[in-house]
């Protein structure tokens, strides 16, 4: 049985590392540390490397997160891990519209580094700021009811609430072929 690698991404502070704490049945890897720059106003700690966490289903099949960077400098992160993996979740904090341009400038460059299936993942979507989910859509330039992949809603210090968001990240990776268990 192939372990399947799911990259979470997004941009600074959009839930990457609480995601991946919230579902991982093994103690994550984490590789944060106290913020030195802008990202100190929004955050204490950043994401340096990457966040590693472990899922089994039901089935048995096994996944490995990995909670990518946000910050622009340690992009070298996303090409090393980006290009690996099976699938992937690409969250938007919804009370951040300042953070929409940026968002839409890491999804196209995610999706040249992997063709591989992807869920839209928006979170904060409980803060009063939230930001309708057909509005991001349109901010990402994900308005072509052909091609654009799920959105949905997730909180990410929910694990009930992320591994609804997996498992349909996973069903997505079987349409796809993808040989899972
Ligand atoms: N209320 C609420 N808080 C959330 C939600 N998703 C994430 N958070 C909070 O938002 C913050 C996100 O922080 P991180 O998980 O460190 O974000 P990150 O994407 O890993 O950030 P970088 O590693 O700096 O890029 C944490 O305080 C979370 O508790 C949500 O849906 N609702
Ligand atoms: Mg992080």
């Amino acid at each position: 049985m192939e372990i399947l690698k799911i990259g979470i991404t997004g941009t600074v502070g959009a839930g990457k590392t609480t995601f991946v704490r919230s579902i991982s049945e093994i103690d994550v890897v984490n590789t944060d540390r106290v913020a030195s720059d802008e990202t100190a106003l929004m955050k204490a700690t950043t994401t340096v490397a990457f966040d590693f966490g472990r899922l089994t289903l039901n089935s048995g099949q096994i996944l490995h997160l990995y909670g990518t960077p946000g910050q622009f400098r340690f992009n070298f992160m996303w090409d090393i891990l980006m290009p690996k993996v099976h699938g992937y979740v690409f969250l938007v904090d919804t009370s951040r519209p300042q953070d929409f341009r940026a968002s839409r400038r890491l999804l196209n460059y995610m999706k040249q580094k992997t063709q591989s299936p992807l869920i839209v993942g928006l979170t904060h979507a409980d803060s009063h700021k939230a930001w309708k989910s057909e509005d991001i859509a349109l901010t990402l330039g994900l308005s072509n009811f052909v091609t654009k992949p799920p959105i949905i809603e997730v909180n990410a210090t929910n694990s009930h609430s992320v591994a609804q968001c997996l498992i349909l990240l996973v069903e997505q990776l079987i349409q796809q072929g993808i040989n899972v268990v």
